[in-house]
């Protein structure tokens, strides 16, 4: 085999699979309540980014965005949550 055919190859493979990767991708909306002061949110960011599967969240007032794979549930973000000592509501 040519190396410029192993390298179409690998191209190809490597498109496959970034397609793949962004299907399997989802965004949980969540609302945090119990945060009462500056250092919730980033308590509550890092309890959700903990999260197998979660790729990254981000938490500005009560409002935490999750991007996070297929298979992560919504009950495994609220139970984060949870852990960390607040309240969450999936917003969507
Ligand atoms: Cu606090």
């Amino acid at each position: 085999m040519q190396k410029h055919q192993l390298m179409a190859i690998a191209g190809a493979l490597a498109l496959a699979l970034s397609a793949l990767a962004w299907a399997g991708e989802r965004t949980v909306n969540l609302k945090v309540d119990g945060m009462s002061c500056a250092m919730c949110a980033p308590a509550a960011r890092k309890a959700l980014e903990k999260v197998n599967g979660v790729k990254s969240a981000q938490v500005e007032g009560e409002q935490a965005t999750v991007v996070a794979d297929e298979k992560v549930q919504d009950t495994d973000l609220v139970k984060a949550i949870q852990g960390a000592g607040f309240t969450a509501t999936v917003l969507n």
